[in-house]
């Protein structure tokens, strides 16, 4: 395969609703959904999900478009080779953008399934399987309003629940949700860094609600006081936003940092270092260094409110077995009313099916992105 363009599309979506979370409070979402095309005429699409504001991690929608277009475009353009590695070598000399180096890498991942004419699950060695859907909601106005939003949700059939805390928007909507829909439904909350360690009191009273995990509790880049505070809960925590490679992984597993890791490609630089944390996490054994009693640490896929483009690599790469927790790919109307994929992604009774057709499986419609591209 021979790369011969690649082209970068701005979009702007409205949300069907608000998504506000400890960061911020989002309307819209932004993405670079990138186009790659071989000389053999095969088409790759990737999409670069950060926010347009650099509060989530450093990176951005403009940052990213920068560094694609003079850090990755000139180098990879005009590169020939059968395997990812090889295309990944003009990526590893440049230090961080994670989120604009993954936009480019799942469209030559892309381009590489469609090549062999393999479904893209198929490609990265995923199993044949539908994948289950669960919802992140975000913090809403009031108790009464995300008591809605979870009903709806449940009767939905999503298999997971996660909802967005921050400091007054924790032990509050955690205990009416158990209150009104029971101890046992899959609820887990999410912080986004909002806690420091001085929270203890607080993140124990959390321990006492039969949650799933505690998404990133403490700061970004943390992953030393995360192992304190993980010794003191019965809670898994769970880290996103501080695992941004394979050796931070590693780290957080060693150090018992956390007992279960949230993927999300854009983070750690694509789908290639996704599966290589996968990898880790699900080949870590007992007795490795800590013998904390984490054999196959568990992980599943998070997301940033992906275009269906994005939406549909994420699925593939949840084909992978050690994906054993539901993840946040929820189908396409819960983000957009007017997504920019054929067909629609949509949930069957909490499961979105996995694509038979090459690739992505999905269609990406050029006229829509190129007729709303900033
Ligand atoms: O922390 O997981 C997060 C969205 C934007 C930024 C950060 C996060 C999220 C989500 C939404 O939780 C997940 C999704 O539905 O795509
Ligand atoms: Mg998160």
């Amino acid at each position: 395969m021979k790369i011969e363009t690649i082209e970068t599309y701005h979009v702007r979506l409205p949300l069907v609703s608000p998504f506000a979370t400890s960061f911020g409070r989002f309307t819209e979402k932004d993405a670079l959904i990138v186009r790659l095309v071989t000389s053999e005429g095969i088409e790759g699409f990737g999409e670069t999900a950060s926010l347009s504001v650099p509060l989530y991690s450093s990176d951005f929608t403009d940052s990213d478009r920068m560094v694609q277009e003079r850090f990755l475009k000139p180098y990879l353009i005009g590169m020939e080779g059968t395997d990812i590695t090889h295309f990944l070598k003009p990526f590893a000399p440049i230090r961080g953008h994670n989120f604009a180096k993954a936009g480019v890498e799942m469209a030559i991942f892309d381009a590489l399934a469609k090549e062999k004419g393999m479904p893209l699950w198929q490609y990265l060695g995923g199993d044949d399987h539908d994948i289950p859907s669960g919802i992140s909601l975000g913090i809403m106005p009031t108790i009464d309003a995300l008591v809605k939003a979870v009903g709806d949700a449940l009767g939905e059939n999503y298999q997971r629940i996660k909802i967005k805390i921050k400091p007054g928007w924790d032990i509050e909507p955690v205990k009416e949700l158990r209150r009104v829909f029971g101890n046992d439904f899959p609820l887990m909350v999410d912080a986004n860094s909002a806690y420091s360690q001085e929270d203890m009191p607080l993140l124990r009273k959390l321990d006492g609600y039969n949650l799933l995990m505690i998404e990133q509790p403490l700061s970004n880049d943390d992953i030393y006081d995360h192992a304190k505070v993980q010794s003191q809960l019965r809670t898994p925590i769970c880290l996103d936003e501080s695992i941004h490679s394979v050796d931070d992984a590693r780290y957080a597993l060693e150090l018992g940092s956390c007992k279960i890791i949230n993927i999300k490609p854009g983070r750690v630089g694509g789908l290639y270092n996704s599966i290589r944390i996968h990898d880790t996490c699900y080949n870590h054994r007992d007795g490795s260094f800590t013998g904390r009693g984490m054999d196959r640490v568990p992980v599943w896929c998070g997301g940033m409110l992906e275009t269906g483009v994005g939406r549909a690599h994420l699925l593939a790469l949840q084909s992978l077995p050690g994906f054993t927790i539901t993840g946040d790919t929820s189908p396409g109307k819960r983000y957009y009313s007017d997504d920019i994929v054929e067909p629609e992604i949509v949930m069957k009774k909490g499961f979105i099916e996995q694509s038979r057709e090459p690739g992505i499986g999905y269609t990406v419609l050029m006229d829509k992105i190129k007729e709303i591209a900033l």
